[in-house]
C-alpha cells in the first residue's frame, strides 16, 4: 500500500523546539500540508542550500549545528479490512537525512542513509481502520557528513514510502551468467527461506533455491540487445517477480569485459534532479531521461554519487545501459580540514559506511544493468574502502568495484581520474602515466595500478556553453585499448524553480555567505530536460556507427555485440542544400566491430542529375544517415542514429563533415601568421558596369556618403543605411560575453582573467581616416582600450561590386600575444564585426553549419545544409545568460523582415554567425534569463573566427588548435539589400 500523497507538515528551527509529543494523535500542531515523496525547501518551508564542497555547517564530526531544520510529517490511513494480520513493513526509499518514525504513538526507529531504503518491522502495531503514521525529519545528522555531494541540500521523504505486507521472502539474489564460447547460460537463485520455488517460464525452467542449471542456449543481456526473462519466485501467500538478464562480467587480460568482449562506455554522470520536484523525481521523467540517453548514442551511467531511485535501475534493465551504481558516500568537504577527521579512514566511521555498501549491494544485486559497484565519490583515501571492497566481492564476485579518488587503486578494479587532460590521457592509453605518490614505494601496488584498465569517471564539464573537446577525447579514448571510455559529467542542470518563480535558483541567489554559485548549472540537458547543444555534439561524436568515404562508402560497426541490422542507410545529394537526388543504401551485414565498403550511390566530380535548375557550379554535398529501420522501445523508426557528409564537387573547405579521425582540417586561422595566410579565399572583382549603384557619391554638407545600397556617416566611415533598411555599421568585435568555460575554475584555466587584463572588454574606437575613392571607401581605424598600450589597426574597405562588399583588415599593435601586456593574452574571444539591424528583421535563413550553435571544438554536430530559423530561436538559454548561438560555416545568411524584405550577408568563403536582440554587454551583465530583455534592434556578430570552448570551468582549456590566437587577419563580407527597392539605388543623398 502506498503511503505517498498529502501529508501534514510542520518545520521546526531545530530538535529543540519540536514537540516532544508529536507521535501523539492529539498533539497540539497548526500542521500544514505538504506533498510525499518532496522536499519541504521546495514547497514553501525554508529554502533550498547549494554548495559544491563546503558543508554548509561548521565541520565537528559526527556533530550537527543547533539549527538543524526539523520537518515533522504526519499522515492518517486506513488500513484495509482485507490487511493480512500477520506481519508488515515499512519501507520508506529515500529520507534526506536522518529520521524516526512512530507508529500509532509508537517509536519503531530510526535511520540514516538518504538515498537508502530503510524498512521497519511494524506488523504488531498496525490497527484495524485508523493508523498514525508520523516521521520527523533533522535535515543535518552525522551521515551528512557522508553525503557532500556537489548538489542541493534538499531534506525530506523525497522517494516513495510503502507499508508491504506479510513479507515472507526475506531475500532473493540471481546468479546469471553467460558463456559467450557456447552461448550457454547459468542461473541460480539463492532465497531466504530456501523452501521457495522459482521458475522461468519462457526456458521451462523450474528450480530450487541455490539450484544451479545450465541452459544450452539463451540470448544473453547487454546494454545494446537487453534481453531479459521474466521469472517468479514464489513461497506459499507470497510472489516476487523477477526479471534476469544472462551476462557475465570479468576483468580479463587487464579489461573490463562482459559475455567475453571489452566494453567501451559512452558514458554520462546522472544526477537525479527535477526542476520543480527535486530529487523527487517521477518515474516519468527517469524513463524520460534514459530515452534521451538512448536517444543520444549513450550506453552507460554513473548514478553520480549515490544509488538511484530504484525504478531508474529497472528501466536500465529494459532499455539497456551499463550502469555504474555509486554508493551514498562523499566526504568531500573535508578539503577544508585538508582530510583531518575525514570518515573514510577513521575506524570509528566503518559501520556507517559498511552500511550504506550493504545497502546498496543488496538493494540493487539484481539489476543486469548494474556491471560495476562504486564505493564512494570524492572522499579521499582510507582504509574503510579496503573493507567495502572486501565485503562486496565477497558478497557479490559477479561485478567488478570501482573507487576513483584513492590515487593507489589498490581496492579499486579501475585506474581513473577526472577532468584529465588530453595528453595525459594519451599517456595513460599507452601506460606511460607518471607514477602517482601514492604508488611511488610500493612497487607491487604501481605494477597493479599500471595494469588496470582507465574509465575517465567524469569529463567534459558541461557547464554552461560547452563543453569544448569532445571529439578530442573521443579520438584518444577510442584509440587505446586500455581506455574504455568516459562519463561527460553531467547529465541534467540542477536549476531549481521554487513555487511561483519562471526563473531558475542556483547557488548565492538567496544571499547564503557559503555557497557553489551556478556550478551545479553544468548539465547536458537544462533543467527542464531540452537537450542541450552539449548533448547533440556528444551524440553526434558518441556515434556507435561511423561512416567515411565518400567512394567507397565505409560503414564501421562500433557497437560490442549487435551487428547494424536494426538500421536502414539512406543517403540524399543536395546542391547548394536543395536535394537533388536521395535514395537508400544495401548494406550487408556488418558485426560488431567489423567495416563493410559499399560503391558511393553518387558519381564523384559528376554534373547534377535529374534536376536542371540548380546551379551548375554549387556546392555538391553527398549525406548518409544510418536510421531505425524499425520502433525501438526508445525511438520511433526513422529516428536517425549516425550521419556523415561529403562533399562531391571538389571544393575546398570542409569537404569531409561528420566522418572521423584523422583530424579535422584545422578550423581556427592560427593567428601570428601572415594576412595572406588568413585571409579567406577572396571573391573575383566583378564590377556592376553602369547604370545606378556603383557610383560613390558625397553627401550634401559632406555628412553622408553613398556607395550603391550603402550609405555611411562621412565623419566615421559608419553604414548607417543599406537600401531601405537602417542599420549601425559593422564595426570590429574581439569580444563575447564570457561562457562559463571561459571563466574557468575559481581563476584557474580560464582566459577571461587575461582578457579583461589585455582590456578586450573596454575596446574603444577611433577613427583615423575615411577616403573616398572611385567605387570604394578605405575607413582606417584603431581600436584600442583605455589605459593600454596595445591595439588594432582595423581597416574597412568598402567596394562597390554586384553588391557592397566589405573587406576587414586587423592588424594587431603592440604585444598581444608577446611580453608587453601584462599578464600575457593568449588568445582573443573573437575576429569579426558587430552591426545593429532593425528588429523586424527576425527570420533568418542560411546555408552552412545548422541547425544548432557551434564552436571551433563543439562543430561535429552541425552539418552544412539550409536552414530557417528565427532570432529568437537561434538563442540558446543558457540558464546563466553567456554568449551562445552561433552558427558556424555560414556561407551566406538572409535575415527577413514579415514582408520579405531584408538584408544577405555572403563569406568569403564563411563566416560565423550570431544574432540577437540583446548586445554581449547585456548577455554579460545578465545573472538570469529573466535579465535579458530584448532591445529594439537584433544585433549580428559576423565572426571570421571565434575561440575554442574547452571546459576550463572544471577542466583544460581549449586546445591550442582550437585557440584564436591574436594577430593579423583578414576577411571579407558582402552585404545586400533586397525586397522594398532601395530607394538609395541611384547614389542620392539624404543629408
Ligand atoms: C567533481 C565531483 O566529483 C563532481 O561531483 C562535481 O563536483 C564535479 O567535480 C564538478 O562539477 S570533483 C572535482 C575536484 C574534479
Amino acid at each position: 500500500m502506498s503511503l505517498n500523497g498529502r501529508w501534514e507538515f510542520k518545520l521546526w528551527s531545530g530538535p529543540a523546539e519540536a514537540p516532544a509529543d508529536v507521535m501523539r494523535r492529539d498533539v497540539d500542531v497548526d500542521w500544514d500540508k505538504l506533498e510525499v515523496p518532496g522536499h519541504w525547501v521546495l514547497q514553501g518551508h525554508d529554502r533550498p542550500r547549494y554548495t559544491n564542497t563546503a558543508f554548509p555547517f561548521p565541520i565537528d564530526p559526527p556533530r550537527t549545528p543547533d539549527a538543524n531544520p526539523t520537518g515533522d510529517h504526519r499522515r492518517w490511513f486506513d488500513l484495509p479490512d482485507d490487511w493480512p494480520r500477520d506481519g508488515a513493513v515499512l519501507r520508506f526509499e529515500g529520507v534526506d537525512s536522518c529520521f524516526k518514525v512512530w507508529l500509532n504513538g509508537t517509536e519503531v526507529g530510526a535511520a540514516k542513509g538518504s538515498r537508502l531504503p530503510s524498512e521497519f518491522d511494524v506488523g504488531d502495531l498496525l490497527e484495524p481502520g485508523r493508523n498514525l503514521l508520523v516521521v520527523r525529519v533533522h535535515q543535518w545528522s552525522s551521515g551528512s557528513y557522508l553525503e557532500d555531494q556537489d548538489m542541493w541540500w534538499l531534506p525530506g521523504i523525497f522517494r516513495d514510502v510503502t507499508l508491504l505486507s506479510r513479507p515472507l521472502i526475506g531475500d532473493v539474489f540471481v546468479h546469471a551468467d553467460y558463456d559467450h564460447l557456447t552461448g550457454a547460460g547459468t542461473v541460480r537463485v539463492d532465497v531466504e527461506p530456501s523452501s521457495a520455488q522459482i521458475t522461468i517460464p519462457e526456458l521451462g525452467l523450474e528450480l530450487r533455491s541455490a539450484e544451479t542449471v545450465t541452459i544450452p542456449r539463451v540470448e544473453p543481456w547487454t546494454a545494446e540487445v537487453p534481453r531479459l526473462y521474466d521469472a517468479q519466485v514464489a513461497v506459499d501467500g507470497e510472489t516476487v517477480e523477477l526479471r534476469i538478464g544472462f551476462r557475465t562480467v570479468a576483468m580479463t587480460d587487464g579489461l573490463l569485459t562482459v559475455n567475453g568482449q571489452p566494453l567501451f562506455f559512452r558514458g554520462v554522470n546522472r544526477h537525479e534532479h527535477d526542476e520543480r520536484r527535486g530529487r523527487a523525481i517521477t518515474v516519468e521523467a527517469m524513463r524520460q531521461d534514459l530515452v534521451l540517453m538512448k536517444q543520444h548514442n549513450l550506453n552507460a551511467v554513473r548514478t553520480a554519487h549515490y544509488p538511484p531511485h530504484p525504478a531508474f535501475l529497472d528501466l536500465c534493465d529494459e532499455l539497456g545501459l551499463w550502469v555504474i551504481d555509486e554508493c551514498d558516500i562523499e566526504t568531500h568537504g573535508f578539503i577544508y580540514t585538508d582530510w583531518r577527521g575525514n570518515p573514510a579512514d577513521d575506524p570509528d566511521w566503518a559501520p556507517m559506511m559498511l552500511d550504506r555498501m550493504r545497502r546498496m549491494v543488496e538493494r540493487d544485486k539484481n539489476h543486469p544493468s548494474v556491471i560495476v559497484w562504486s564505493l564512494a565519490n570524492e572522499s579521499h583515501r582510507g582504509r574503510n574502502f579496503g573493507m567495502l571492497a572486501e565485503w562486496t566481492r565477497e558478497r557479490d564476485p559477479g561485478r567488478a568495484v570501482f573507487y576513483e579518488r584513492d590515487r593507489s587503486y589498490e581496492f579499486s578494479d579501475f585506474y581513473s581520474l577526472m577532468y584529465t587532460p588530453l595528453e595525459d590521457l594519451e599517456a595513460i592509453g599507452t601506460r606511460t602515466e607518471d607514477v602517482p605518490p601514492e604508488t611511488e614505494d610500493d612497487p607491487e601496488l604501481e605494477t597493479r595500478r599500471r595494469g588496470l584498465p582507465f574509465l575517465l569517471a567524469e569529463y567534459a564539464h558541461a557547464m554552461g556553453n560547452g563543453p569544448g573537446g569532445l571529439a578530442d577525447y573521443q579520438r584518444i579514448l577510442e584509440r587505446y585499448p586500455r581506455l574504455q571510455g568516459g562519463f561527460v559529467w553531467e547529465w541534467i542542470d540542477h536549476g531549481l524553480l521554487l513555487p511561483g518563480a519562471t526563473d531558475h535558483v542556483y547557488g548565492g541567489d538567496f544571499g547564503e555567505r557559503v555557497h557553489g554559485a551556478n556550478f551545479c548549472i553544468d548539465g547536458l540537458l537544462f533543467p527542464d530536460r531540452t537537450p542541450s547543444p552539449g548533448l547533440a555534439e556528444y551524440k553526434k561524436v558518441i556515434e556507435p556507427v561511423r561512416i567515411t568515404g565518400p567512394d567507397p562508402l565505409t560503414i564501421h560497426n562500433l557497437r560490442t555485440f549487435a551487428s547494424l541490422d536494426d538500421l536502414e542507410f539512406v543517403w540524399s545529394e543536395e546542391v547548394d542544400g536543395e536535394e537533388v537526388d536521395a535514395g537508400r543504401l544495401e548494406v550487408p551485414e556488418v558485426q560488431a566491430g567489423s567495416t563493410a565498403d559499399l560503391r558511393s550511390p553518387v558519381e564523384m566530380h559528376a554534373p547534377v542529375r535529374r534536376r536542371v535548375d540548380v546551379a551548375p557550379d554549387g556546392e555538391r554535398w553527398l549525406t548518409v544517415r544510418a536510421v531505425l529501420a524499425k520502433d525501438e522501445a526508445w525511438a520511433a523508426a526513422g529516428h536517425e542514429v549516425a550521419w556523415a557528409q561529403f562533399r562531391l564537387d571538389g571544393g575546398s573547405a570542409e569537404d569531409r563533415r561528420g566522418a572521423p579521425s584523422p583530424a579535422q582540417p584545422e578550423r581556427v586561422v592560427p593567428g601570428g601568421v601572415q594576412p595572406e595566410r588568413a585571409v579567406a579565399s577572396v571573391v573575383q572583382e566583378q564590377v556592376v558596369p553602369g547604370g545606378g549603384g556603383e557610383r560613390i557619391v558625397s553627401g550634401g554638407g559632406g555628412e553622408r556618403i553613398v556607395l550603391g545600397v550603402g550609405e555611411f556617416e562621412r565623419s566615421t566611415g559608419r553604414l548607417v543605411r543599406l537600401g531601405g533598411i537602417e542599420v549601425d555599421g559593422p564595426e570590429l568585435d574581439l569580444w563575447r560575453a564570457p561562457t562559463d568555460n571561459d571563466c574557468g575554475q575559481g581563476g584557474r584555466n580560464g582566459v577571461v582573467g587575461e582578457w579583461r587584463a589585455a582590456g578586450l572588454d573596454r575596446l574603444l574606437h577611433r577613427v583615423d581616416r575615411v577616403e573616398v575613392g572611385e567605387r570604394e571607401l578605405l575607413v582606417q581605424t584603431r581600436v584600442a582600450p583605455d589605459g593600454l598600450g596595445a591595439g588594432v589597426r582595423a581597416t574597412y574597405r568598402w567596394t562597390l561590386h554586384d553588391a557592397l562588399r566589405l573587406t576587414v583588415d586587423v592588424e594587431p599593435e603592440g604585444e598581444w600575444s608577446g611580453m608587453a601586456v601584462t599578464p600575457r593574452c593568449g588568445s582573443w574571444p573573437r575576429v569579426g564585426v558587430r552591426m545593429v539591424v532593425p528588429s523586424n528583421l527576425d527570420t533568418v535563413r542560411w546555408f552552412g553549419g545548422g541547425p544548432g550553435e557551434a564552436y571551433a571544438d563543439s562543430r561535429e554536430a552541425a552539418r552544412v545544409g539550409r536552414y530557417t530559423s528565427t532570432v529568437d530561436d537561434l538563442q540558446t538559454p543558457y540558464v546563466v545568460p553567456q554568449e551562445n548561438g552561433s552558427r558556424i560555416d555560414v556561407r551566406w545568411a538572409e535575415l527577413t523582415d514579415a514582408q520579405g524584405n531584408g538584408l544577405r550577408v555572403e563569406g568569403a568563403p564563411h563566416f560565423q554567425l550570431t544574432a540577437r536582440r540583446w548586445t554581449t554587454e547585456d548577455l554579460e551583465r545578465a545573472r538570469h534569463r529573466s535579465d535579458l530583455t530584448p532591445r529594439d534592434h537584433v544585433y549580428l556578430n559576423l565572426d571570421l573566427a571565434q575561440n575554442g570552448l574547452g571546459s576550463a570551468s572544471c577542466g583544460p582549456p581549449a586546445t591550442p588548435q582550437h585557440t584564436l590566437e591574436p594577430g593579423p587577419y583578414t576577411f571579407t563580407l558582402t552585404f545586400h539589400q533586397f525586397g522594398r527597392s532601395p530607394e538609395h539605388a541611384v547614389g542620392r543623398s539624404d543629408a
